[in-house]
């Protein structure tokens, strides 16, 4: 039997080719943002995307999101009067029409990368008297905040309207282009994404943004899904929260998101192999 081999000839080649034992692959449809969009996520750092979901998706999302709440935050930063809710992947499958929406996938395609990682996957339920969070960046994170690297983009759905008044998330415009070493000043110049249930916040990972204050006596409901390039460590340890017999009945391209997936050459392998063998395996 003759096997054939894959000869590298150049180090550039080694950032093309998955040499990892390449596994069969899905297309998943994708939606191109409109120029419009484009120009607004790359002017102000983000952009909202309004009336994504059908009722039937939002109203089984939004069950499943309540059902799933946790406690009140163990910190400022998750917010002493804010629920929050993790690993949601592993828990329900209400959420994957979001995750994986085709107009998601075609701004993280257009402004990310075509196979990018889901880094973060939780509900923010922001309670009556919570203060404003911390502003930050979610690529913070990472050690290097220069304003063209493409590290990270995230989505806020809403699933209450957004208001002012109860914790619509607080963006500061353009900061996504601001120089690594500043930060809002207290002057106060954000703008609240007002939003109705179903609109989708769509920004970059290097923009300054907060849960708002609450002032309301209802709670404000969210997802949060973020993205990060398939270089990049996740910020939940999604292949160990997210159990295989659970990947192994997801569609495309929910198994890449959760790391199941190659970088060329060989980033994310499991012994030596593409991770999704371990998908074939019984
Ligand atoms: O809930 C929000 O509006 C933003 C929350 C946020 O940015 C975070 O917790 O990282």
């Amino acid at each position: 039997m003759t096997t054939s081999a894959t000869i590298v000839k150049t180090a550039s080649d080694l950032h093309r080719q998955d040499l990892a034992g390449t596994h069969k692959r899905t297309e998943v449809e994708s939606q191109a943002p409109s120029e419009d969009t484009l120009r607004a996520y790359d002017r102000d750092g983000y952009v909202i995307l309004k009336g994504l979901l059908s009722p039937i998706v939002r109203q089984t999302a939004e069950r499943a999101l309540r059902d799933l709440l946790g406690p009140t935050g163990r910190n400022n930063f998750e917010g002493f009067n804010t629920q929050r809710a993790y690993a949601l992947l592993a828990k329900t499958r209400a959420l994957d029409p979001l995750v994986a929406h085709p107009q998601i996938l075609g701004m993280l395609k257009a402004r990310l990368h075509a196979e990018p990682l889901l880094s973060a996957c939780l509900a923010i339920n922001i309670g009556p008297g919570e203060a404003p969070q911390i502003a930050h960046a979610d690529d913070g994170f990472y050690p290097d905040m220069r304003p063209d690297a493409r590290h990270g983009l995230s989505v806020i759905w809403a699933f209450d309207p957004f208001t002012t008044e109860n914790g619509a998330t607080r963006a500061w415009p353009g900061s996504h282009l601001w120089p690594a070493d500043r930060e809002p000043s207290n002057s106060d110049d954000w703008r609240p994404a007002v939003m109705e249930p179903g609109d989708a916040l769509v920004f970059h990972g290097g923009l300054w943004h907060a849960g708002g204050e609450n002032t309301t006596t209802d709670g404000r409901l969210a997802l949060t899904a973020q993205y990060c390039a398939p270089w990049l460590r996740t910020q939940e340890n999604m292949s160990l929260s997210t159990p295989p017999e659970i990947v192994r009945t997801l569609d495309a391209p929910l198994p890449s998101l959760l790391g199941y997936q190659i970088h060329p050459p060989f980033m994310g392998h499991v012994n030596g192999m593409h991770p999704n063998r371990l998908l074939d395996q019984s």
